[in-house]
């Protein structure tokens, strides 16, 4: 049983499609709380947050924008997500990729003071590897990966607490890299598991690999899932969508794979939109999908490796 800690993010200012800030609304309307607590997990809604106001800070990339609002958006994250890891599994209801930026800086900075390393398993067509000054769009979702790995280029930003090593990052789903991001990736060791290597070997194998180190380091894990981690046919409901994603199967396979493993410590449900869904169906599958990274089975088999 677990005691799941619903943090609504309603993030919309690290993109520029509106719709983003109704997100937790929808996993709420979807039925996220009865789908945990009929798990037999508690279920403690923290409501939605709101950020401090922004102070005014700038950067040199003329292409950012609403950067003092995401900053404020990561330092009052940051606060409500390492405070949330001392009393249960905080999920965080996004809102756009932006809002990673403080839940990553909080279960970092949580981690460092329980002297255990913190893992990440990101879900995603993208890589979410830009600096403030290398992104070209402007759009700060696509940059937290690259602030919880200690990359230079977040002068602006509050110093990443105990920035996450890149051997301890793994991504899932990756189907779309941007030039600075791709140069920049093949200079760490962050496990880049793209669309080509689940073709060639499927999810199985690679994400054990992963969870096998998150075991033997007695790591936490941080989950961010973001919608377009999953074929567009299937979730729609997102602004950047990239043809050649997950199927409704695959994304399954891995919350149950997770859920067996027992590791994950938080969860982020980032980039719905529900401005832009088909009678909710988006929204139903992310809860459909909670569900099963909390323990839903269709059918209660004896447990194998995981
Ligand atoms: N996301 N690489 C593109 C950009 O604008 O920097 C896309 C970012 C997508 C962000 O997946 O949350
Ligand atoms: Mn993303
Ligand atoms: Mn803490
Ligand atoms: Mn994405």
């Amino acid at each position: 049983m677990t005691h799941c800690i619903l943090i609504g993010a309603p993030v919309d200012e690290g993109q520029r499609r509106p719709g983003c800030l109704m997100g937790p609304a929808a996993y709420r309307v979807a039925g996220l709380t009865a789908t945990l607590a009929g798990l037999g997990h508690t279920v403690e809604d923290r409501g939605d947050l709101r950020p401090a106001p922004g102070r005014g800070q700038s950067c040199a990339n003329p292409a950012v924008h609403h950067l003092p609002e995401i900053i404020a958006w990561t330092e009052t994250l940051r606060a409500a997500g390492c405070a949330a890891m001392e009393e249960g599994m905080p999920i965080f209801l996004g809102g756009d990729h932006a809002l990673a930026l403080g839940t990553l800086a909080g279960v970092a900075a949580h981690a460092h003071a329980a002297g255990r390393p913190q893992f990440v398993l990101w879900l995603d067509a993208h890589s979410d590897f830009h600096t403030v000054e290398t992104t070209q769009s402007g759009n700060l979702h696509g940059t937290p990966l690259a602030y919880a790995a200690g990359r230079p280029g977040f002068d602006a930003f509050p110093a990443f607490p105990a920035p996450i090593p890149p051997r301890n990052i793994c991504m899932f789903g990756i189907r779309s890299v941007d030039a600075a991001e791709s140069a920049a990736l093949r200079e760490t060791e962050i496990v880049v598991n793209d669309m080509r290597v689940l073709d060639e070997r499927g999810i199985v194998a690679p994400l054990r690999e992963f969870l096998d180190r998150v075991r033997q380091e007695n790591g936490l894990l941080h989950v961010s899932l973001d919608v377009d981690f999953l074929d567009p046919s299937i979730a729609p409901a997102v602004g950047t969508t990239v043809p050649g994603g997950t199927t409704f199967r695959e994304a399954h396979l891995v919350c149950e794979l997770l859920h067996e493993s027992g590791l994950m410590t938080s969860l982020d449900l980032v980039e719905l939109n529900p401005f832009l869904d088909e009678r909710g169906r988006t929204a139903k599958l992310m809860v459909d999908l909670v569900g099963s990274l909390l323990g839903r089975k269709v059918f209660d088999r004896p447990t194998r490796s995981y």
